[in-house]
């Protein structure tokens, strides 16, 4: 989500430096702000740019470029930059809990529960850092 201060009226386009623009609007609740998906999901270790260009207000404004930047690392889950036994460790203590709003960094592969799948997924990107 890209925020401003004043009504977006349209921009060019939005763009990554990894993965694909799924979509990019205007919000329709709130014309401040521009939504951006972008599905990163075979995106590791990298630092991503997510880029909106020719943005355009109702004040007659122009901007070139916004940007915003954010670390992808898989198997984080502490969200401290690099894959350790800290995060082996998470995993294990939270292992066969239904994934919840606590929690849903350890669920790595997304299916809904704490369990030996996303334990082997931390396992195997042990030492794994962020640039
Ligand atoms: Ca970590
Ligand atoms: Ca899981």
């Amino acid at each position: 989500m890209f925020n401003f201060g004043t009504n977006v009226t349209g921009f060019n386009e939005a763009n990554s430096s990894c993965g694909s623009v799924m979509s990019a609007t205007i919000d329709p609740d709130n014309a401040h702000s521009v939504l951006v998906t972008v599905d990163a999901s075979d995106c590791d270790q990298e630092t991503i740019l997510v880029y909106v260009s020719g943005l355009q207000d109702d004040q007659g404004n122009s901007l070139d470029l916004a940007s915003v930047r954010y670390g992808k690392l898989i198997a984080d889950v502490n969200a401290d930059g690099v894959v350790n036994f800290a995060d082996v460790g998470a995993v294990r203590a939270d292992r066969t809990q239904a994934t919840n709003q606590n929690n849903f960094r350890l669920d790595v592969n997304a299916d809904g529960g704490v369990n030996t799948p996303d334990l082997a997924i931390v396992r195997q990107n042990r030492r794994h850092t962020l640039p």
